[in-house]
This record gives structure tokens, C-alpha cells and sequence, in this order.
């Protein structure tokens, strides 16, 4: 198994996430997981304390790409090492989702595809929620989500996913989005090609620092374009828009987002 953590600016919240996960899976999946850290940008000490927690779990590996690829980015780039291992799965850097409850969703690995964690099913264990106005926003986008894309899935954006390599090799070359609607990507590739995902209510504790929480407006505003833009690659209309791409391209660079290299 493959655990992919993207971090961004975590030197203060990574490092027990990482010594947690680390030292519960050596203790309950010996020998059969790694966990890659995967950053981007960072303009704060990251790298140096992943190293460090890496000197003392060699389990722990990291990759650095200068570029900012945005959260999606990076896990677009992680999970191309879906090919060496039989799962591969993501949790946020800042310890939200326990290692106990990522266990749990791996435990259900034989009746899907990929399993995912939801904060909004019954049975979720919410220690601490998300501040009101995240909740209110993640509503309105699983309103728009569920409307342009019917998934019924009630909780895309939880960061606790795991997923069979074959699913993930699959769908890979459809992953395109860089910022926080990557999950919609993931989610609607995997459900448009067949795999079945199952949803399961998880164990959630929303810890301070958030950079979403932040940034919420630009945040929720690339969201939004992107989750259109990706039911416009999803539609036959798509060919016959390409004059009009110079639009998306402005508003991402308006909105400095994140964008991922496009093969046409
Ligand atoms: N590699 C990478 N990771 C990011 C980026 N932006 C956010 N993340 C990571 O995404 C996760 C979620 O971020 P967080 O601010 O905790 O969001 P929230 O929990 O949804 O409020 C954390 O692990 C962040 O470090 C980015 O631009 N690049
Ligand atoms: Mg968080």
C-alpha cells in the first residue's frame, strides 16, 4: 500500500501526522506500506522535517516538485507510482483523518474499487466540524457536484481515499485538474469508467491552520471552474469549444491557480 500525502507549507502540522501514520501502520500493516509525501512550493521548512521524521522511518519517502502543481498536481504526480503497489490512497497532511479510521476504509478494499471516507453519512465521527462557512461552502459545491455530475456521493472532498491500482491505472491520463476539485476528477473517472466506489462514514478532526479555510473565496471560485470545466470535458460539446479555451485560460491565471500540462 501507498499512502500519498500532499503537503503544502506544513512544517508546523506535518510532523506528527507523519510520526502517527508511520508508527501505527509499521505496528498493523508491517513491511506492506510506504508513505510519500508529495510537495510543491513550499516556501517554509517542510522538506527539511520530512527528512528528519524520514531519518527515523524509512518508510517515509518524499518527492519535491518546485513547481506549484497546486494539491491535485501533487497527487496526479503521486499516483503514478499506482503501477508498483497493489493500493494506493491519500489523507491530508495536518492529521484530520486518524490512522485508525484510514485502516478502517482499507479494510473495504475488497468490495470496491476505491473506498472513501465521508464526513456527512450517517455514522461519521466528527471530533471537532469544520467552521460554519466551510460547511456552508462544501454544501453549495456538493450541490453543484451532485447536480452537474448525479455521483450521489454525499461527501466528494474528504481526504481519505484508497483505490486498487488497476482502477487508478485506468483513469490516470483523465486526471487533470491541479486544485482542490481533483477529488471530482478522481470520483467522476473512476465512476464514468465502471469502478465502483463505496462511501463509508469516517472519523474527522478539523484542525486550525487550514489554508483553504484562508483562502476560501479565490479557493471555492477555482473550484467552481473547474468542476464546469471538467463536466465540459466530459461532454460531447467539448471538440467544438476549443476556440473558447482562451477564457479558462485567462480565468485560471486570473484566479492563480493551479494548472496541469494538457495533452491537447
Ligand atoms: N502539494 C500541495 N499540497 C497542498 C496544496 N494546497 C494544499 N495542500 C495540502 O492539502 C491538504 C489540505 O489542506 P488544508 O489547508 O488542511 O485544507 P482543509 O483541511 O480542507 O481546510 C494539506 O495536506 C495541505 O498541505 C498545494 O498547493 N500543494
Ligand atoms: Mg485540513
Amino acid at each position: 500500500m501507498l499512502l500519498l500525502i500532499p503537503a503544502y507549507n506544513e512544517e508546523e502540522r506535518i510532523e506528527p501526522t507523519l510520526r502517527e501514520y508511520a508508527a501505527y501502520f509499521r505496528a498493523n500493516y508491517s513491511g506492506r506500506f510506504e508513505i510519500l509525501v508529495v510537495l510543491n512550493g513550499c516556501r517554509d521548512n517542510t522538506l527539511a522535517v520530512v527528512q528528519r521524521v524520514a531519518k527515523d522511518f524509512p518508510e517515509v519517502q518524499v518527492e519535491n516538485f518546485p513547481a506549484p502543481i497546486g494539491k491535485g498536481g501533487a497527487l496526479i504526480e503521486g499516483l503514478r507510482h499506482a503501477p508498483k503497489v497493489d493500493l494506493i490512497g491519500y489523507v491530508d497532511a495536518d492529521g484530520a483523518t486518524p490512522p485508525s479510521a484510514f485502516h478502517q476504509l482499507i479494510g473495504h478494499t475488497e468490495w470496491a474499487d476505491c473506498v472513501i471516507g465521508s464526513r456527512w453519512l450517517d455514522g461519521a465521527v466528527l471530533h471537532q466540524a469544520q467552521p460554519w462557512f466551510r460547511r456552508f461552502t462544501s454544501r453549495c459545491f456538493h450541490a453543484i457536484v451532485e447536480l452537474l455530475f448525479g455521483m450521489g456521493i454525499a461527501d466528494t472532498q474528504c481526504p481519505a481515499k484508497i483505490a486498487h491500482r488497476t482502477a487508478i491505472e485506468a483513469i490516470h491520463s483523465h486526471l487533470r485538474i491541479a486544485d482542490l476539485a481533483f477529488d471530482v476528477n478522481l470520483l467522476y473517472s473512476l465512476t464514468h469508467a465502471g469502478f465502483k466506489v463505496l462511501e463509508l462514514p469516517t472519523e474527522w478532526t478539523d484542525k486550525l491552520g487550514s489554508k483553504v479555510t484562508s483562502s476560501l473565496f479565490r479557493s471555492s471560485a477555482i473550484m467552481f471552474f473547474s468542476t464546469v470545466r471538467l463536466r465540459l470535458v466530459y461532454s460531447p460539446l467539448y471538440e467544438r469549444l476549443q476556440p473558447l479555451r482562451w477564457i479558462g485560460d485567462w480565468l485560471y491565471r486570473a484566479l492563480r491557480a493551479p494548472t496541469v500540462k494538457r495533452g491537447k
